[in-house]
């Protein structure tokens, strides 16, 4: 299902012209009204009138959350307070909080992206949507919530927390369609067994659809909450400073990558490392120019984010080119006695032992100069009589040291040991720090 046809089937050569137009738009704005960027450009000697192709996009300097963080509260704003209608801010894990704001313009493309996004996932005016991504700073819940009235569907703005109240909402409003994070979804299919309730009997819980992001979670993860809750859990990609959830989003005809909203962000791969953009198919940052936002546009904002490029065409007719799954940030990959690990990867080896839940944990120590990992986890708890404990822990150990190369410590917790998360769950606790 399409929110908007026209613009998300455009063929290659039409987007790349809107996209080229947009951008020529972009770097001018920039140059006139944003002194950060004014500098940043004449320091490269680059003019908008330079922009010839979409390959030029290369010349541009990057821009990082450092810069939104120096330039704060608004000095990234390319339009005067009075055209501000909104503002968003995230503080991340260092506690420096950046902003973002939005002009109407903006709320209403914001809007028009995320019921993009929700139709992408079968949702539509008939849904009920619970949106249980938090309202406020973070821009899940209020992102989720205008995209879904937007569609004409009918919102239930339950924001995370309240878990038993909104179990029983979402039985009697008969809600259809769930937004929140992937961890969340899985623990209100754990208190709603609690309470007598099964999500799977659809004459309970009607629910079909989860749409689910804001953190990573692995294709194992998918699957565990598709068979506990009986819908689809679709994966929607997007972070506050570029605008929020909606930048990218998984189709119920291949589920297979996400497609970025290309008409409106600019996507490139770039190694991390050198900062050269990488060819088709090739692992690396994703990092996105803005190309109609007005109120905080950003040229090359490096997302951290790890994916790659899918370049087959899609089922489901979209043009817009699918990103893969993000299994990580390059600032979440841990390393261990010298070998990268994205916490993601260990999720997917948990899952592929049916007797394990999704309920984990990893904590990172040294010991005798050396790293240790330690993974503990809760058993499913459907699994727990007659468990093979030693058995379990075995397995994982061997699975993690046979794929990730790394030597693990697991142990089993009792079920429903560890706190549940209402919103971005953390996941690796590193105790290495001053720990020689
Ligand atoms: O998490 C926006 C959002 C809300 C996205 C609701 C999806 C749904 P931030 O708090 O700024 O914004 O965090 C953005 O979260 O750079 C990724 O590292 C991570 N992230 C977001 N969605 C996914 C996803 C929101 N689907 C940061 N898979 C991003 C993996 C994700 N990581």
């Amino acid at each position: 299902m399409f929110f908007d046809r026209p613009n998300e089937t455009l063929s290659r050569p039409e987007l790349e012209a809107l996209q080229l137009k947009r951008l020529k738009s972009l770097v001018t704005l920039a140059y006139d009204k944003i002194p950060f960027y004014s500098k940043k450009l004449r320091d490269c000697r680059f003019k908008p009138d330079d922009f010839k192709d979409l390959s030029d996009l290369s010349l541009l300097p990057f821009t990082d959350k450092d810069d939104l963080r120096n330039n704060y509260p608004d000095g990234l704003s390319a339009v005067a307070k009075d055209q501000i209608v909104r503002y968003h801010a995230s503080s991340g894990t260092t506690g420096k909080i950046t902003v973002v704001g939005y002009t109407a313009k903006d709320i209403e493309t914001w809007s028009a992206l995320m019921a993009r996004c929700l139709m992408a996932t079968g949702v539509d005016k008939s849904d009920v949507v619970d949106v249980a991504y938090g309202y406020g700073l973070f821009t899940g819940g209020l992102g989720a919530h205008y995209g879904a009235e937007l569609l004409g569907a009918a919102v239930l703005p339950c924001s995370s927390g309240g878990s038993h109240r909104q179990i029983r909402l979402m039985r009697d409003l008969k809600v259809t369609a769930l937004c929140c994070t992937p961890t969340y979804a899985l623990y209100l299919g754990e208190l709603a067994n609690e309470m007598g309730l099964d999500f799977r009997d659809k004459a309970q819980l009607p629910l079909k659809t989860g749409v689910f992001g804001a953190e990573p979670w692995s294709e194992e993860m998918r699957l565990n909450i598709e068979a506990k809750l009986g819908i689809n859990a679709m994966n929607i990609y997007g972070l506050s400073e570029v605008m929020g959830p909606g930048i990218s989003i998984e189709c119920l005809e291949s589920k297979v990558g996400l497609h970025i909203f290309e008409d409106h962000f600019l996507p490139e791969i770039i190694d991390p490392q050198s900062g050269q953009v990488l060819g088709p198919g090739r692992e690396g940052e994703l990092v996105l120019t803005t190309l109609t936002k007005q109120g905080t546009p950003l040229i090359r904002y490096r997302t951290k984010d790890i994916t790659s490029f899918i370049e087959a065409p899609c089922p489901c007719g979209r043009t817009h080119r699918r990103m893969t799954r993000v299994m990580g940030r390059s600032d979440d990959m841990v390393i261990i006695r010298g070998i990268n690990v994205y916490p993601s990867q260990i999720e997917s080896l948990i899952l592929e032992i049916p007797a394990l839940s999704p309920n984990y944990k990893i904590l990172l120590d040294r010991k005798d100069n050396l790293d240790t990992l330690e993974i503990q986890i809760e058993p499913e708890a459907s699994a727990s009589p007659g468990l093979n404990e030693k058995a379990i822990m075995t397995k994982l150990s061997r699975s993690i040291k046979d794929y990730l190369g790394v030597g693990a410590q697991v142990t089993l917790l009792a079920p429903k040991t560890l706190t549940r998360g209402q919103g971005k769950t953390q996941r690796v606790f590193d105790l290495r720090q001053g720990k020689l």
